[in-house]
């Protein structure tokens, strides 16, 4: 099979765009990146890409995809690895539900907490709002972390004690 031709949309500074980027990196693909300047309105020409006028969106053999998720979904079922089996695999349905039940737990446990620890201010309220995170990791992610009993190793050998990685 040719290659595809891809470009990714993007802008450094979003972690959506990161999540479409490191999965196109897992996955060995080429890819060229068009950096799309978040501070300024979107040009007419990029609104015609992404009519949200978000990043990441991936432009993939001529067909445009947007939202972080779609677009990771779609390349791991696009390029089969050794990172995530296909949902037709022997136990790859439900590999990738209790992939999908991670990420929503990522996001609606923590994530939000996340950025209210970020904005603010330092001193006690930085710390109690950065305690809240490491808290909901210890009580929602790290019992979930079993679930890399049906991951590849390598996603989870440094996830052991996710509260450790945010806390460093
Ligand atoms: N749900 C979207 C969220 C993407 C998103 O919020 N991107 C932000 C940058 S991190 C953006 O493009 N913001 C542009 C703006 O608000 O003008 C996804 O997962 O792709």
């Amino acid at each position: 099979m040719a290659a595809p031709k891809i470009t990714l949309y993007t802008s450094y500074s979003c972690p959506w765009a990161h999540r479409a980027q490191v999965v196109l990196r897992e996955l060995n693909l080429d890819f060229e990146t068009v950096i799309i300047d978040l501070s300024v309105p979107r040009s007419a020409e990029y609104l015609a890409v992404n009519p949200r006028g978000l990043v990441p969106a991936l432009a993939y053999n001529g067909e445009i995809l947007t939202e972080s998720s779609v677009i990771s979904q779609f390349l791991v079922d696009a390029h089969p690895s050794h990172l995530e089996k296909t949902s037709s695999e022997p136990g790859g349905a439900f590999q990738r539900a209790k992939i999908n039940f991670f990420v929503d737990t990522y996001f609606s446990k923590v994530h939000g907490l996340t950025f209210v620890a970020w904005r603010a201010e330092k001193g006690p309220e930085k710390d109690e709002a950065a305690k809240k995170v490491v808290d909901a990791i210890v009580k929602d992610i790290e019992p979930l972390l079993k679930v890399c009993l049906f991951l590849n190793p390598i996603h989870c050998e440094h996830t052991s004690h996710a509260s450790e990685a945010v806390i460093s």
